[in-house]
Parts: structure tokens; sequence; C-alpha cells
């Protein structure tokens, strides 16, 4: 059980004390273990950032991604009835975190040719049950502390679009804010590059509260990724085995359609345990981007 602490003490360093509470989550938490495999842990330390609530990017995701993609406000007033944009006029923020996996999950995965290693199964399929404890632990954290929050995914305002020209998509993606709190970018196989590299996973929470945000230093949406500006590396375009990566980017359709009809049902059975394999991941490891910003080499 960690103790919530006090507001003002949390006030005098914010981004610490959550970077310090996710942590100790990471550390202590038997979710974060591969419980069914060797009790190893699924994620390593985590890299945090805060972007501002009212950031000009979550009206342009509006039309980057469609209207039907939620900003940080509607998101509040979603989950409060009665939240107004008066009541938040102390500020709101978006709390974001990076759970990157631990070497020997990525090198599993590094291994894999045609689909997704057990191990990198199990972590994603469990650590997405420890990320959905994160986003709780911080939600109870902040109301602790008085602030009203909501971590979207665990919201019932949260919904996949799956009829959507171009493969699925959501109502609020967790990478886009994770770019508005300057965690990285993406790339050309879609995946999000951060200092930790793209074999991750992440999450959100939104807050009513104004904490400083954190900076967002590159200089585009894919600066982290070698293919940009100049056509460099493409490693990833070999790495997935259902070409759904070329020089124009990734088909999510062609990516999702390899799991279902190819490998999803025997790794099902493979794991021991009841498991949805999510798409391969092939791409996110044994690639100059799995474990930081390649870019960074130069
Ligand atoms: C639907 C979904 C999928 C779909 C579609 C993925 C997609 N690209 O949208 C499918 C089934 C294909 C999929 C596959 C995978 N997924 Co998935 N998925 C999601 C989910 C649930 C929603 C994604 C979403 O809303 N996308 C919104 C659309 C708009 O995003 P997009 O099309 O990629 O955005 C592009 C444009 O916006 C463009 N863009 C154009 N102009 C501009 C301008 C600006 C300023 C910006 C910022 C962007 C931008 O940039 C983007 C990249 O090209 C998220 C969880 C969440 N709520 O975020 C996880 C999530 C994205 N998945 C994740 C993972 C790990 C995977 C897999 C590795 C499978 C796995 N389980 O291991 C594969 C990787 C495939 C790949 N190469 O990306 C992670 C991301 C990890 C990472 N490093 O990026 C997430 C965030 C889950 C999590 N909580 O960690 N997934
Ligand atoms: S493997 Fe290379 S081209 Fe593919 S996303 Fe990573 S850096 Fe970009
Ligand atoms: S997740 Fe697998 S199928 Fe999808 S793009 Fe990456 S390598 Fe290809």
């Amino acid at each position: 059980m960690i103790n919530t602490p006090d507001r003002d003490k949390f006030q005098e360093n914010p981004l610490q004390t959550i970077e310090r509470f996710i942590s100790r989550l990471v550390l202590e938490s038997p979710l974060n273990r591969l419980t069914f495999i060797d009790n190893r842990p699924i994620f390593e330390k985590p890299l945090i950032g805060i972007a501002g609530g009212y950031d000009p990017l979550y009206k342009e995701y509006k039309r980057i991604i469609g209207t039907f993609h939620l900003t940080p406000l509607e998101i509040l007033e979603g989950e409060f009835p009665g939240f107004s944009e008066n009541e938040a006029k102390d500020g709101i923020c978006v709390v974001c975190w990076v759970l990157p996996f631990t070497r020997r999950i990525k090198k599993s995965n590094s291994g894999a040719r045609h689909w997704p290693s057990l191990r990198w199964s199990h972590g994603t399929q469990f650590g997405e049950k420890f990320n959905n404890f994160v986003r709780q632990g911080l939600v109870d954290f902040f109301r602790g502390l008085g602030y009203l929050a909501v971590a979207p995914m665990l919201s019932k305002q949260w919904t996949r679009i799956t009829h959507f020209p171009g493969g699925h998509t959501s109502n609020w993606s967790e990478r886009h804010t994770l770019y508005a709190a300057g965690l990285g970018t993406f790339s050309l196989n879609d995946g999000f590059i951060t200092e930790c590299g793209m074999a991750m996973r992440c999450g959100s929470v939104v807050v009513a509260a104004k904490l400083p945000s954190t900076e967002r230093k590159y200089g585009s949406h894919v600066a982290n990724c070698l293919f940009y500006p100049d056509n460099k590396c493409g490693i990833c375009i070999d790495r997935c085995p259902a070409n759904a990566i070329s020089i124009k980017g990734h088909d999510k359709i062609a990516c999702r359609r390899y799991r279902e009809e190819f490998f999803g049902n025997v790794l099902s059975k493979q794991c021991g345990v009841h498991i949805t394999p999510g798409s391969c991941g092939l791409c996110q490891t044994d690639v100059p981007c799995e474990s930081r910003i390649p870019k960074a080499d130069r």
C-alpha cells in the first residue's frame, strides 16, 4: 500500500513524486510479474511526462485523428457531470507514462520470426493488466490529494472504432497524448519511439490540476525515426512477417488480420493460460529503435 502525500508536498515536485509512485508499483506489485512463466518482472523503470490539458494539439487531434477524438476537458466533462470549464479554471493536465519491457522480454521477441514469443505475449496480456493497475492507482492517488482524475482507458467513454478507413482507431490515443507531453514521436511503422525505445506499453490519466508540463523537444511527429527525412533504415519493413510495413507506412488492417488469421489461435493454446495475443510486435524488437532513440547515435 502506497500512502498519498499531502498536497503541498506533492506540489513541490509533482513529476518526481509521480515517478516514485509508479516506480514503486513497478518494483513491488505482483501484477508486474510473468506469473505463468517464471515470475520475472514485465516492465522496468518508467518514464513520466505531463501534457497541458489545454494544449492546442488536442484540438489538432480532432483534425488529424477524427472529430470523435476527445480532448482532456471533454473527458473530465463526460466523467463528472456538472464539471465545466469554469471549474477547471485552475488548469487541467494529462499525466503520462511509459513502461519499457525488460531486456529478457525484448530479447525473446527479437528471436521470433513469424509470431510473437510466449514471453512477449504474456508480457503484453498481463502487462496491460498491470498498466490498468497503474491507471487506477494514479486515479486514486490524485483523488486522495483532492483532485478530480480519470484514466480515459478505464472510463466508459473510451471506445475502439473498428470500422474506420485505414483500420482500428479510438477516441483516446495514449500515444498522441504522450507526444503532447514530449515523451517521444511516431515512426514509419506507427510505433512510438521514446527515450527507452519502442518496446513498451504506455498510459495516461487526465487530472483537474495545474501541473508543470514537460518539454516537447521534437521537431516533428516522426523526428525519432531514422527513416525520416532521408529514407535511412526501414529495418522494421523486413521484420514484419505480414508485409504490413512499407515505405508508405503501416497497414493496420494487414497487421491485425495477420494475428487473427494466422497465429492468434495457435499461440493462445501454446501460452498455457487463456491469452488473446495482440499483433506480433516483431517490428518493435530487433530494430534500432527497440530500446532507445536511434538518432541519438548520429
Ligand atoms: C487500435 C490499436 C491497435 C491497432 C491499430 C494501431 C494504430 N496505429 O492505431 C492494431 C491492432 C493494428 C494495433 C497493433 C499493435 N499495437 Co496497439 N493499440 C491500439 C489502441 C487500442 C488504440 C490506438 C489508437 O487509438 N490509435 C489512434 C490512431 C489515430 O493512431 P495512428 O493511426 O497510429 O496515428 C498516426 C497519425 O495520427 C499520424 N499523424 C499524422 N499526422 C500527425 C501529426 C501529429 C502532430 C501527430 C502527433 C501524429 C500525426 O501519426 C500516427 C502514426 O503514423 C492503443 C491504445 C490507445 N488507446 O492508444 C494500442 C497501442 C497503440 N498498441 C500498442 C502496441 C504495443 C501494439 C502492438 C505492438 C501489439 C502488441 N500488443 O504488442 C502492435 C504494433 C503495431 C504497430 N506497428 O504500430 C501500444 C503502443 C506501443 C508503441 N510503442 O507504440 C498501445 C499504445 C497500447 C498501450 N497501452 O501501450 N494496435
Ligand atoms: S526500424 Fe528504423 S525505420 Fe523502422 S521505426 Fe525503427 S528507426 Fe524507424
Ligand atoms: S505488429 Fe507484427 S504484423 Fe503488425 S506491423 Fe508490427 S511486425 Fe507487422
